[in-house]
This record gives structure tokens, sequence and C-alpha cells, in this order.
């Protein structure tokens, strides 16, 4: 699994405050426990306003740099921020993300490919908002998979985002996913998929719950990535024991070590 650490998010307020402060000992410590937490990418995103950006993701980035030895992820369609931290990176970043929407396209695909990074596509475009059929997302994802492979990105380097409606605003939203995830599996073999967790569960009660199910069905149709909480230890168990039950686990070593060393369990 490709576990998309998501805690360095500026729409979080304590991230958001210390982004203000320049309190390096905050971000560094939430890249560390994500890193000891079994993270592959550390997400950064600032949430600041456009003009301050570039800075601030600049800033994160140096101290993610400085906590631990993993690679980030990006989360931002600003590409004067992108540029500015794909100058200094010390390993090849995950970009997060380009969607059909022109100015992304234009704008940040170019990045992704002039430095060869690995990327996130979203299955969303100006015309259509994110299609309410999983064909119409697979429509979207072809045409972005053929951009990034014609640019010299390989479909290992990609990681393709469903995109995920919630379900209190759509009975069929979740099966939706389901059916996109099925359906990437079978037009590229090789490329990732990965998705958040939390929108699924907006205007509902018991939200980690049902993000959890989520997290446990969307492995079942092949998904091998999740933008999550790494040290969420009931999400991490639901992760590892939906993988290992999915016969990707190897004489359940991963489950086994996990437990042993406490990143799961009480
Ligand atoms: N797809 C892609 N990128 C994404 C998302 C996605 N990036 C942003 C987001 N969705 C994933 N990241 C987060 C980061 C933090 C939180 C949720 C998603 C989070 N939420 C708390 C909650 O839901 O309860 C509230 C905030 C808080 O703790 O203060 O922490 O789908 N490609």
């Amino acid at each position: 699994m490709i576990i998309i650490g998501e805690k360095i998010n500026g729409t979080r307020k304590m991230v958001a405050k210390a982004i203000q402060d320049r309190d390096t000992a905050f971000i560094r410590q939430l890249a560390e426990e994500q890193a000891k937490a079994g993270s592959t990418y550390i997400d950064i995103n600032a949430g600041t306003p456009p003009a301050r950006e570039p800075g601030d993701l600049v800033w994160l980035l140096e101290n993610v740099q400085a906590a631990c030895d993993l690679p980030v992820c990006l989360d931002s369609a600003n590409p004067e921020a992108l540029k500015a931290c794909l100058e200094i990176a010390d390993k090849t970043p995950l970009i997060n993300s380009v969607s059909g929407e022109k100015t992304r396209i234009d704008g940040v695909l170019p990045l992704a490919l002039k430095y060869r990074t690995n990327l996130i596509l979203l299955a969303l475009d100006d015309a259509q908002g994110i299609p309410e059929t999983s064909d119409g997302r697979m429509d979207i994802i072809q045409r972005l998979v053929d951009l990034a492979l014609d640019g010299g990105l390989t479909q290992d380097q990609l990681l393709i985002d469903p995109l995920v409606t919630a379900i209190s605003t759509g009975t069929e939203n979740a099966v939706i996913a389901f059916e996109t995830i099925r359906k990437i599996k079978v037009a590229f073999p090789m490329v990732h998929i990965t998705s958040g967790l939390s929108n699924i569960s907006f205007g509902m009660p018991l939200r980690k719950i049902i993000n959890r199910t989520f997290l446990a069905m969307c492995i079942s149709a092949g998904m091998d990535s999740a933008i999550a909480d790494p040290c969420d230890k009931d999400l991490t168990g639901t992760l590892l024991a939906a993988e290992m039950l999915m016969g990707k686990d190897r004489y359940c070593m991963n489950f086994n070590k996990a437990y042993r060393s406490g990143r799961i369990g009480a």
C-alpha cells in the first residue's frame, strides 16, 4: 500500500497556526510521527492564499526533509508553489494533482513531465465537474493517462483518484467509486489507485466507522493507496487486514509485524 500521510494540511487549525507562527517543531513532529507510522509520502498542503503559498509550501517541505527520509506529496494547484518545491526537493515528489481542468493541464502537468515526478490524476473536468457515472469518470481518466504517458511518465508513476462524493447526498456514491476502481484496474493494470477517505462520510454520524469500512471495500475493489492518517491505529488495522485478506501480505508478515511493533492494536 502507498500511504500518503495527510496530517500536514493547512485546513486543520493547528497546522494553519503552525504555518503562521513558523512553528518548526510542530511540523517536524507531524512528519516524524507519520513516517514512524508507515507513510510512503508525507502530504503537504499549506492552504494559504496564492501569494503566500510558494513561501509556505517551501517552508513545509524544508521541515519535512529535516524530520524524515520520506518524499513529499505536493498538495497544491499553484504552479509557482510547485515549481519552488520541485527545485529543492531531495527525493522525487508526488504531485497532487492534475485533473481535466484546463488550468491544471496547462499549469501543473508540464511541471510533472519536466521534473519526472509521480502524479495524482483526478477524474473531473471543466465541462462536467465530477461525472455522475463511472463511465463518465473513465473518459476523463483515459484522456489524462494518455497525456501523462505521451509526456514520458510511466503507468507506475501515476496514481488515479476516482473521486469520492458523500454517501449522504447519493445512495450510489460509494458504488460509483468501487465501479470506477474496477474499471481503472482493467484499463491500466500498472497504475496505482488512491483516494481520500473523509468525503464519503460528510453529513453522517460515526464518520470514522464509515471511512474505515469504505477503505476496506475500496481495497477489495483494487485500490492500492490512500490519503489518510497513518497514526489512526483503527484505520491502519483495517487497511492492513484488508490488504492481507486480498492476498497481498505474504505469510501475513506485514500484519504481524505491525502488531508486534504496536503500530496497530490496543
Ligand atoms: N484526494 C486528493 N487529495 C486530497 C483529498 C482527496 N487532499 C486533501 C484531502 N482530500 C485529504 N487530506 C485531508 C487532510 C486532513 C483531514 C482530512 C483530509 C482531516 N480532517 C479532519 C476530519 O475530517 O475530521 C478535520 C480537520 C482537523 O483535524 O482539524 O484531518 O480526496 N487527491
